[in-house]
């Protein structure tokens, strides 16, 4: 008897792993977020995003920071500019680099100094066409330059 409840609760666990792989459309690869001086406001969060359907990151946001936007840098009339974008659309299949000087995330009002050798996490919603969304924890280490 006591077997049998056994094999019943593993049989449980893989199916409930199966399901959450299945479901995972989105994945993250090389996060990082730039260290930051004492009582500086603000930095930039980068990774690569890659999803297997096509998606839209709708939210983002950090215990770590007040605000989490999603920013594009682009030149205009010789001049460096930032300006929040309301969506950063994922094609299928197709990596999207958040990276300085590009698409990037940016978190504003920080709550403390970003010390190199710890951990941020920040956490990205994402809808999907058939209006399905996903969540994804992103666990990135704090670092002055992009970590190899
Ligand atoms: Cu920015």
């Amino acid at each position: 008897m006591k077997k049998n409840y056994i094999a019943v609760a593993v049989l449980t666990a893989c199916m409930t792993m199966t399901v959450s792989t299945s479901q995972a459309e989105v994945a993250y690869t090389g996060a990082w977020v730039r260290a930051t001086a004492p009582n500086q406001q603000a930095t930039g969060a980068f990774m690569q995003l890659v999803s297997k359907k096509d998606t839209t990151l709708v939210a983002a946001r950090s215990d770590i920071a007040g605000i989490v936007e999603v920013h594009e840098m682009k030149m205009e009339n010789d001049v460096m500019r930032m300006r929040a974008v309301d969506g950063l659309r994922l094609p299928a299949n197709q990596p999207v680099e958040l990276k300085s000087g590009g698409y990037h995330l940016m978190l504003m009002d920080l709550k403390k100094q970003l010390k190199v050798g710890t951990e941020a996490q920040i956490t990205l919603v994402f809808k999907n066409a058939d209006g399905q969304s996903e969540t994804v924890y992103v666990h990135a280490p704090v670092a002055l330059i992009k970590p190899k």
